[in-house]
């Protein structure tokens, strides 16, 4: 706990937000947390002794537990999720909008004596590296011991972020409280004009952990904005090939449990012994403008909160070791015999389970064990393959950026703009899969540009606009890819066999970047020549690679006509270049 004269050297505009909101909330007691490991043992017996969560087998996962969310509260709500300004036109046609005062007054009755009998935790958190110019703070209020040791591993918490705090003009305010976890009184509300959030009546990370998506995307893709950087949903990865004596940094977006952890931590094939692949962030990226015109990355994070279900041996091998300590697990399944947790994915099922729910479960029922976005939360400091990169205050110079999505049919496993602003039009034109990681029907096609469709504080068309003023800034622009891991069969079977796999793509687009290799032309730009995919120890079919790249321009123009009525919802808000760009791609694929 912070002292008192830790406490007064900080802000005084903190300070007394904080005595307001211990006024209108009415918690039994306020405590100023430090991050320091006595706290987090004293919060973390807190949970077990209330049998709030399970503490696992001490021998298997040292330190770690399991806990279950409410069976309404799983995932993201985005029809819950407000962006609050002065005018609906600000948040733009894909927010949810609502009249900043309305909002305002809205949350404060919710908010009203919410707190009653609970404990009010003050957490200061950085987001981003020490003595960085690119990090930020925030201070989140939450009357959930959860949300509090969530933040100790995915941020910079406590003393750290209370020095920063003096150093730092501008500081997010973030207000959560568990509430009553009533649906119909769920609300996540972004004031982007106050660098201000408020949350209430849920507790699953999206949407409570505050940090996340609600500051580090939508009120920082607005700060970024007004600053001249990029908030991105993306993981930045580090790719070291020893031959070349080089670095590699590769940052991408794909949509909610679409891959970006397993792309971020790929263990690449046997026959890549040149190749080390480290993980810098697995799902946020601030990007900035370096001294030289180079586009430059850090990760705002400290920790990751990724699907469990899902992950194993054969898809992330590399982190199930961090698993092991330290973690946090939220709605995987239990083994009653061994208190070890379980989910789809990490090995063959025992016996007897209890489900996510607390519920029995036998192999072969139809219903899984482990929710389908089970998370767990883990120290990004423990994984053994991180680049050290992540704590670096400058970032790295980005190489390449890769777009995509959840796609079944049409879109090539990879495909490269042929200019870094027709790379903007391919991160805008992102269609996709709904996935299990926000609430509502998964596996429904839908505009998702730069993964960032729930995540852009602001007018996505005037955030078009930002991407192509950046671009005007940068001298030595990254390569842009789009790849789609996705595509099926006739079958519903995978045709490509993804995760390490994916690495043969990496390769190829590294060498593309040191230009090494042509590539072939089509309307929407080039695609490798097969001889130049490294598929080495791989067993695919010719007409499966046929297929993965096969250029469908019945599809294509099909598809094209359907970005263009979404894009056509910005309005005079989007930009003339993405429509050119748009318009020289139209006109290509109609000639083909
Ligand atoms: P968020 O944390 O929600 O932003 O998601 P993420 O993008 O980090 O997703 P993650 O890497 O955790 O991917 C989750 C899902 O994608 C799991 O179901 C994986 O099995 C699946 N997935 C990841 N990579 C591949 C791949 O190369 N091929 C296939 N078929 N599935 C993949
Ligand atoms: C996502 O949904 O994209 C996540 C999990 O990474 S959450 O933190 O809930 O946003
Ligand atoms: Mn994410």
């Amino acid at each position: 706990m912070l002292d008192n004269k830790q406490v007064e050297s900080l802000p005084s505009s903190l300070i007394s937000w904080v005595e307001e909101v211990r006024k209108r909330t009415k918690p039994d007691k306020v405590y100023w947390c430090d991050g320091s490991g006595e706290e987090n043992k004293e919060l973390t017996n807190l949970l077990t002794s209330e049998g709030k969560w399970i503490k696992l087998n001490e021998r298997k996962y040292k330190n770690s537990y399991l806990y279950r969310t409410q069976k309404n509260d799983v995932a993201r709500v985005e029809d819950r999720t407000l962006i609050c300004t002065d005018s609906e036109e600000e948040a733009g046609p894909t927010n949810r909008w609502m009249k900043k005062e309305k909002a305002f007054k809205m949350m404060w009755d919710l908010f009203n004596g919410a707190m009653k009998g609970r404990t009010m935790y003050v957490v200061p958190y950085l987001m981003g590296p020490e003595n960085s110019d690119f990090s930020q703070v925030g201070v989140e209020i939450t009357d959930s011991a959860y949300v509090v040791v969530n933040m100790r591993i995915l941020t910079r918490m406590g003393n750290v972020a209370v020095n920063e705090l003096k150093r730092k003009k501008k500081y997010v305010r973030a207000l959560h409280s568990t509430g009553d976890l009533s649906l119909e009184n769920r609300y996540i509300c972004h004031f982007p004009d106050e660098w201000l959030l408020m949350s209430i009546n849920t507790e699953y990370g999206g949407n409570a952990v505050l940090s996340k998506k609600p500051h580090a995307l939508r009120i920082a893709s607005v700060a970024a904005r007004e600053e001249g950087w990029l908030a991105e949903h993306m993981f930045l990865l580090e790719v070291e090939n020893k031959k070349r004596n080089k670095k590699y940094y590769i940052s991408g977006a794909l949509p909610s449990a679409s891959g970006k952890t397993n792309l971020a931590m790929i263990n690449p094939p046997s026959d890549f012994k040149d190749f080390y692949a480290r993980t810098v962030g697995d799902d946020i990226s601030w990007l900035f403008v370096g001294k030289e015109g180079e586009l430059r990355g850090i990760n705002p994070e400290n920790g990751f909160f990724g699907v469990a279900y899902g992950t194993g041996p054969s898809s992330n091998p590399n982190i199930l070791d961090s698993l092991k300590k330290n973690t946090i697990f939220t709605n995987v399944a239990l083994n009653p015999k061994t208190n070890e947790p379980w989910w789809e994915g990490l090995s063959e099922p025992p016996e007897t389970l209890y489900d996510w729910t607390g519920a029995e479960w036998h192999p072969g029922s139809e219903r899984s064990a482990a929710h389908k976005n089970s998370r767990f939360t883990t120290p990004l400091k423990q994984y053994p393959f991180k680049s050290q990169a992540y704590k670096d205050p400058k970032g790295v110079n980005l190489s390449l950026i890769l777009f995509g999505g959840r796609r079944s049919s049409l879109i090539p496993l990879v495909y490269e703009a042929k200019s870094f602003e027709q790379g903007i039009l391919l991160g805008a034109m992102t269609r996709a899969e709904t996935t299990a990681a926000q609430s509502g029907s998964t596996g429904v096609v839908r505009s998702d540009p730069m993964s960032m469709l729930a995540f852009c504080g602001y007018n996505m068309g005037d955030y078009f606009k930002h991407w192509f003023d950046v671009a005007k800034r940068i001298k030595t622009p990254p390569k842009v890819f789009n790849v789609n891991w996705f595509r099926k069969d006739e079958k519903g079977n995978y045709t490509w066999p993804g995760f390490s796999e994916n690495f043969r793509v990496l390769k190829w687009m590294i060498d593309r970047v040191d230009g090494k290799v042509n590539a072939l032309e089509l309307p929407i730009g080039f695609i490798p020549d097969i001889k130049d995919l490294d598929l080495k120890g791989l067993n695919i079919g010719k007409d499966k690679l046929k297929e993965l790249f096969y250029f469908d321009k019945k599809g294509w123009l099909k598809e094209l006509d359907e970005v263009k009525v979404f894009f056509k919802k910005f309005e005079k808000h989007m930009p003339d270049e993405l429509w050119n760009e748009f318009n020289k791609m139209y006109k290509n694929v109609q000639e083909y």
